[in-house]
């Protein structure tokens, strides 16, 4: 890394404080063009430490732009990955202050929780289904910090994959995590259909997701897994939609469950 961490440092508290004081700022990498993958992963793991010194929990780990339908409209071709607090959790039926935010959008996802951690090389959608303790429909509400929500991949990376808030549906029918798939999603907004997706948008199968994500951790070394008993967001099944104060959300998965919430 030719970053030292002080400089890093320097990154991540630029980055957290646009986020704290709602502020939209420029890219990363309009300052500094020659940020690598990693240096922009390790300003990403700064934010982390600098929330988790202030007591933040962290709650689980997300993984974005894994749909073509999210590639196409970010115009970025990886999956990338970050991680959610537990400031961040919003409960179903809830409602998200819009004072709080920058500019957020919305998306629908599906949800992980394992019963075992999973760590890479080698992970495949039958390990990742055999580790699963249950799935959940979940939505996530993105909030980049950079101004239009312009960025390219690498200085996503280090604003935390524009992680925010998100909703867990709170009554999930059983539904088979091997059949993620064939998953249907409808996105309303004000009772209107504004997105609709299909669970094999997202890799094929959101399964896939968590297994990448197992695989990328396990490249970045020792002692990084995805954890057992905390939340994994697969990514958005549809687009990520704007929302507005006032707005109200309703997500249907079909014969999986719904969640609904709201902006004020
Ligand atoms: C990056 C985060 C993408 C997803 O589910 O694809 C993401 C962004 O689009 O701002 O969370
Ligand atoms: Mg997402």
């Amino acid at each position: 890394m030719a970053l030292d961490w002080k400089t890093l440092e320097v990154f991540a508290e630029h980055l957290e404080n646009a986020e704290l004081e709602r502020r939209a700022i420029t890219k990363i990498t309009d300052d500094y063009p020659d940020l690598s993958w990693e240096e922009a992963y390790a300003i990403q793991d700064c934010i982390r430490a600098r929330k988790v010194a202030r007591g933040v929990r962290i709650t689980g780990l997300k993984m974005g732009l894994t749909s073509l339908a999210k590639m196409r409209q970010m115009g970025v071709e990886d999956p990338i990955h970050g991680f959610i607090t537990d400031y961040g959790m919003v409960p179903d039926g809830g409602e998200i202050a819009m004072d709080a935010l920058i500019h957020p959008k919305v998306e629908a996802e599906v949800g992980f929780v394992l019963k075992r951690p999973l760590s890479g090389p080698g992970v495949d959608i039958d390990m990742v289904l055999a580790a699963t303790d249950r799935i959940v429909p979940a939505v996530e509400v993105i909030d980049s910090r950079y101004r239009d929500f312009k960025f390219d991949l690498k200085s996503v990376i280090a604003d935390n994959t524009s992680a925010a808030r998100y909703v867990v549906g709170s009554s999930a029918t059983p539904f088979a995590a091997s059949d993620l798939h064939r998953l249907n999603v409808v996105l309303e907004k004000n009772g209107s259909v504004v997105a609709e997706g299909v669970g094999a948008a997202v890799l094929g199968h959101p399964a896939a997701s968590v297994a990448m994500l197992a695989n990328m951790l396990g490249r970045k070394g020792e002692g990084w897994e995805v954890p057992a008993e905390t939340l994994i967001l697969t990514g958005g099944i549809t687009e990520a939609v704007s929302v507005a104060r006032g707005d109200w959300i309703d997500v249907r998965y079909k014969d999986f469950g719904s969640l609904s919430f709201h902006f004020v």
